[in-house]
């Protein structure tokens, strides 16, 4: 990728999710100079919707050790990326600043954590979830959840991708575990240490749902209507 700014500005506004992932890599790796391309890209897509795209130009400034650029990130995006929209009245700011700093490991048990807070008081003492608690889940929150994992990680991560793979595999379970990296060489992977907590990991194999009590939380959750509008 060149890094001349004019066209580096018009790739970022023309070309393909790839392409634009790769030059956002491409400027981050050119240090400095790439920087004001990426605040100025992020500034003009800020009323738009928030895509893999933007979450890495967001991913990248957030790390940079500059107080320019933090300023930039305090003054224009003070939430976060995303507006976290919830009917339920969970917070979801926490879960987006551990996805913001990739920090998936923490992010996937705050997941599971918010699930809980959905089903409500009883299941936040259980610390998990029946599925029979799914089907009342707000669409909004669900939807609020996947898309940060989704804007967070590429596009790799989310609900709604890991359901496109089972409905890929014809709902099979067994086809889906290695796939997805749950399941290597017939043996389940082990909770925490088994599992990659960062980008190199399979499509889908963030967040978990612990698969102990079998698979009808997982299943309730790619059932329930937040997807409906989506193909498979
Ligand atoms: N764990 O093996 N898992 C836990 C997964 C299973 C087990 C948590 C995923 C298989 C035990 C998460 C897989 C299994 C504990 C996950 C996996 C098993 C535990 C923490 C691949 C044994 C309790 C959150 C399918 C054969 C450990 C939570 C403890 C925890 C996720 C064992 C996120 C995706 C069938 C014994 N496992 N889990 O829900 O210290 O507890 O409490 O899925």
């Amino acid at each position: 990728a060149s890094l001349n700014p004019d066209e580096v500005r018009s790739q970022l506004n023309s070309g393909t999710t790839e392409t634009k992932l790769k030059l956002i890599q491409a400027l981050a790796e050119a240090g400095e100079v790439g920087l004001p391309v990426l605040m100025e890209f992020l500034l003009e897509r800020r009323s738009a919707s928030i895509t893999p795209v933007e979450g890495k130009v967001y991913q990248i400034l957030y790390r940079v050790n500059s107080e320019p650029v933090q300023d930039f990130l305090k003054t224009h995006f003070q939430d976060g990326l995303l507006s976290v929209a919830s009917e339920a009245e969970v917070d979801y700011s926490p879960l987006q600043q551990l996805l913001a700093e990739q920090n998936f490991l923490e992010a996937d048990k705050l997941t599971l954590q918010k699930l809980c807070e959905l089903a409500g008081e009883t299941a936040i003492d259980r610390k998990w979830i029946y599925f029979s608690e799914v089907k009342r889940f707000s669409t909004t929150d669900l939807q609020t959840i996947d898309l940060l994992w989704q804007i967070y990680s590429e596009g790799k991560f989310g609900y709604s991708v890991q359901r496109k793979l089972w409905l890929g595999v014809g709902r099979n379970w067994e086809k889906l575990w290695p796939k997805i990296g749950w399941r290597q060489n017939g043996t389940w992977t082990r909770y925490p240490q088994g599992f990659t907590w960062d980008l190199t990991a399979p499509v889908g194999h963030l967040p978990l749902s612990n698969q102990l009590r079998g698979v009808r939380v997982i299943e309730a959750i790619f059932s329930h209507p937040a997807w409906s509008n989506q193909q498979g």
